[in-house]
């Protein structure tokens, strides 16, 4: 069977997985998850216990969470290098790197502002400490990233591979959350432009927001998550 991708909305990191399933080129499905509804219910714990998007439901029909182990299971199916590097070379060191980094300081910087949007019973004075501690938060790990951004016009080499995949899902949420103007950060900026410009995210964003695009075809359609859950949940 083809594996399944699990990815959340609104403004899922997941979205950059769908890009990156794209750019891999090989046979997938994919499950849509409401975020701020059936994510949160009882059966989707069959799935993630921990009540997060994204999962891969993988070709063993085996569910795998987190982003990282998701990413590696695509890049060891990589076989003509579209999204990945050789082991052992500098580059598969330097991509991972970047993907550690982004999938831990960077996105957890934002984590106070989730917070502060999402509190179930608003406390005003707690979510002005919040928005304040993120904010300084996402523009610390921006200034970093930055810094660690090459000459090259992906994260990695030529073309986009994973570690754009983690973080095009993941930089949007800086005018989500309304933190700054991405210019201040000039390296990223034209990177964003140039990963926004790319048919693989401009699919990936279409099906986020529901829409219908054509993709690379590899996208074989989507299975219902009921389904997903009844076939495959633990
Ligand atoms: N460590 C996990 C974190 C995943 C994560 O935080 N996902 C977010 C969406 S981008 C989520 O599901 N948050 C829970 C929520 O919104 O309630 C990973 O990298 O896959």
């Amino acid at each position: 069977m083809e594996p399944i991708l699990v990815y959340g909305f609104p403004a899922g990191s997941s979205m950059g997985l769908v890009a990156a399933l794209e750019w891999l080129g090989k046979p997938y499905r994919l499950c849509r998850v409401d975020m701020l509804g059936e994510m949160r219910e009882p059966a989707y714990a069959r799935i993630n216990a921990r009540h997060e998007t994204p999962a891969l439901v993988t070709d063993d029909g085996s569910v795998l969470t987190e982003t990282m182990a998701i990413a590696h299971w695509f890049a060891a199916r990589d076989s003509d290098r579209h999204i990945s590097f050789e082991p052992r070379s500098a580059e598969a060191d330097r991509m991972l790197q970047l993907m550690a980094f982004l999938n831990t300081g960077f996105t957890g910087a934002f984590t106070p502002l989730w917070a502060a949007l999402e509190m179930a019973e608003p406390d005003p004075p707690m979510q002005a400490v919040l928005r304040r501690f993120g904010r300084e938060m996402v523009i610390e790990r921006h200034d970093k990233l930055e810094a660690m951004i090459g000459e090259t016009p992906y994260l990695v080499g030529d073309h986009p591979t994973l570690a754009d995949g983690v973080l095009v899902g993941v930089a949007r949420w800086l005018e989500f959350h309304e933190v700054a103007s991405s210019d201040r950060w000039p390296k990223l900026a034209a990177l964003r432009r140039r990963l926004d410009a790319d048919p693989a995210v401009r699919y990936a964003i279409a099906i986020e927001s529901g829409e219908v695009l054509a993709g690379t075809g590899a996208c074989r359609g989507h299975v219902p998550l009921p389904e997903v859950i009844e076939r495959f949940g633990r």
